[in-house]
């Protein structure tokens, strides 16, 4: 289908809808959504990692399929790092790579969870040597943010317990305020935290930030650069996000997104692939929230198992995007219209509209305006690089562990 020569029809439609098109073009265009470093290399299941040929297996091959995927969507010129995953001698010229390739280091991710004295949890830990180290590593990592020019730590526990009565729940929730009070005091100028929670796994009785009010309310003891980070595959089935994400955005604390898509648990799957609708439903409390949403920081974090590793990041980042042009053609007015009538359907129906409405004219039309190509997943299929890839790096050891190495 030629997305191209339906445009003319559809923004006819949407400027007599009483929207703004050349406005929606713009907002578009200033999409940014991140991707992670390890949705590059090979990870896995617990059960088994499938190495996948041309899986990136350096820092530097990681910010180089970030780069492609950046240059295919025009919209993902950040890429987050994992520590130590990504771990470099030379931090500049890692950043100046970056630059070279075309996108910047974005969000800093410590790792407190894979190395053996992490068994008992990290800032929680029983043990105040272990807590001592896990400190020590975010520290580093805000020294890693100042020298890649990184704004966001972003961090998530694997804290928690396995039995009641393993630990004391207060006393590890004392423990975390206070480790984390220590590493805030390090953030570079204009830095912010991003704490992240989930309800469960690995631990399985009680996760210290199992949350999204644990990690608000750990948030405000900290100060204002302490923000939450929703991660959209970390809550109990039949969670209503859009509603987490509209009340974090009013008090001013949501920090940011990992995007992917879940059906049964943790399940990293490409964004937007199970839940649509859900997806859309948090671009529409992100427009609606207006200037309240500026400093939200938009990332993916999936794993992938089975699926090509490049071609799955680029259809999560465009997911991402029709979500948001979605969002941006509701028409808000004729909702507040409906709201303020108590018209029940008739406000649910101008979501749906707006919804239904195909917007791959529009966003092939903001794509050829950046000087891209109108269908990135196409452009994608025509494209060598991971044939290149494949044949440059060949395919890495597979084995069991389920996290990226
Ligand atoms: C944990 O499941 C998580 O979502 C955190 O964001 C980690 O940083 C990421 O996965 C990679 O392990
Ligand atoms: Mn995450």
């Amino acid at each position: 289908m030629d997305h191209l020569s339906h445009y003319p029809a559809l923004a006819e439609r949407l400027t007599k809808a009483g929207l703004n098109v050349e406005d929606v073009k713009a907002k578009l265009k200033r999409q940014h959504i991140e991707t992670p470093s390890w949705g590059y290399g090979n990870s896995g299941t617990r059960f088994k990692v499938f190495a996948w040929p041309g899986a990136a297996r350096t820092a530097y091959e990681r910010i180089a399929d970030a780069a492609y995927i950046h240059q295919l969507s025009g919209i993902a010129p950040s890429v987050a790092l994992h520590i130590p995953w990504d771990k470099v001698d030379d931090w500049g010229a890692l950043k100046q790579y970056a630059a070279e390739q075309g996108v910047v280091i974005g969000a800093i991710n410590p790792n407190v969870f894979q190395d053996d004295q992490y068994k008992l949890g990290s800032v929680c830990s029983p043990f105040g040597a272990v807590r001592e180290e896990a400190i020590a590593h975010m520290v580093e990592c805000c020294d890693i943010m100042q020298k890649t020019g990184s704004g966001l730590l972003s961090l998530w526990f694997a804290d928690g317990t396995n039995y009641a009565g393993q630990d004391s729940i207060r006393g590890r929730k004392h423990r975390l305020e206070s480790g984390l009070a220590e590493v805030y005091k390090y953030l570079p100028a204009g830095g912010r935290m991003l704490i992240e929670y989930k309800f469960f796994e690995p631990a399985f009785y009680h996760t210290d930030l199992a949350d999204w009010g644990m990690a608000y309310a750990t948030a405000l003891k900290l100060g204002e650069r302490a923000q939450v980070l929703v991660d959209t595959g970390h809550h109990a089935q039949g969670t209503n996000i859009a509603h987490i994400v509209a009340f974090l955005l009013d008090e001013g604390r949501l920090g940011g997104f990992h995007f992917n898509a879940r059906r049964y648990a943790d399940d990293d799957l490409i964004v937007g692939t199970t839940n649509p609708f859900e997806l859309f439903e948090i671009f529409v409390e992100l427009v609606s929230a207006g200037s309240r949403a500026d400093n939200v920081a938009y990332m993916i974090d999936q794993s992938h198992n089975i699926e090509p590793k490049l071609e799955a990041m680029l259809l999560s980042v465009l997911n991402c995007q029709v979500a948001y042009a979605k969002a941006l053609i509701v028409d808000y007015r004729k909702l507040a219209d409906m709201q303020a009538a108590g018209d029940v359907l008739g406000a649910q129906q101008v979501l749906v509209d707006a919804y239904e409405t195909d917007v791959r004219p529009l966003l092939a039309q903001v794509r050829v305006e950046m000087g891209r190509d109108p269908d990135p997943l196409a452009a994608y299929r025509r494209d060598d690089y991971a044939a290149r890839v494949a044949s440059e790096r060949g395919a890495g050891v597979s084995g069991g562990s389920g996290y990226p190495g």
